[in-house]
């Protein structure tokens, strides 16, 4: 726990139907329960959802819906990635290997400007910069955002990557 509140991004997908709902109903209760944080200060903008193809993987997997929150949090950088764990699993995750499809995953994006490599805990997260399905629903709601690492706007790093794959599929949270 901080003495201040710092804004962090979340990242927010799912492409498995769960017993609570579908995909899109997923995000919905990962959304309110990131909501409900104890920690969580003030909570959004969130971004619109889009559907997005699965990307990284060897076998075909259904698309995914993905989405953006900015919130307020005390947390520091490690409170806050365990309370995304104990979300997910809160939502009924299964963990089946690397990339196998899920019902719900939280990643934290970033924790302000914030470097941090150690065991389970990296941040910036290390490939969102190479992810349509994380920089454009990022651009939507922190476009001038700058990666602490690389340097660059987040709309920066959209530019080089393109969005295609990435269709918007439902309004903003
Ligand atoms: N998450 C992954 C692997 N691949 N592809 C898309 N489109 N969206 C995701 O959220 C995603 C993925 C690992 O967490
Ligand atoms: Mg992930
Ligand atoms: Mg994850």
């Amino acid at each position: 726990m901080t003495d201040r509140f710092t804004t962090a991004y979340i990242g927010l997908g799912s492409n498995l139907d769960s017993d609570q709902g579908d995909r899109a109903h997923n995000l919905r209760l990962a959304v309110e329960a990131v909501k409900t944080l104890e920690s969580t200060g003030l909570f959004g903008p969130v971004s619109s959802v889009y559907k997005t193809e699965a990307w990284g993987v060897e076998n075909a997997q259904p698309d995914y819906l993905n989405q953006v929150a900015a919130l307020q949090t005390r947390l520091d950088p490690s409170g806050l990635v365990e309370a995304m764990l104990q979300i997910e699993a809160g939502l009924g995750r299964v963990r089946t290997g690397r990339y196998g499809p899920r019902t719900i995953d939280l990643d934290v994006l970033l924790w302000s400007d914030a470097i941090v490599d150690e065991p389970g805990v990296q941040i910036p997260h290390p490939r969102l910069h190479e992810r349509a399905f994380v920089l454009v629903p990022l651009a939507e709601i922190a476009p001038d955002l700058v990666h602490p690492v690389l340097g660059v706007t987040i709309a920066e790093l959209l530019r080089g990557v393109g969005s295609s794959g990435v269709e918007l599929a439902g309004p903003r949270g």
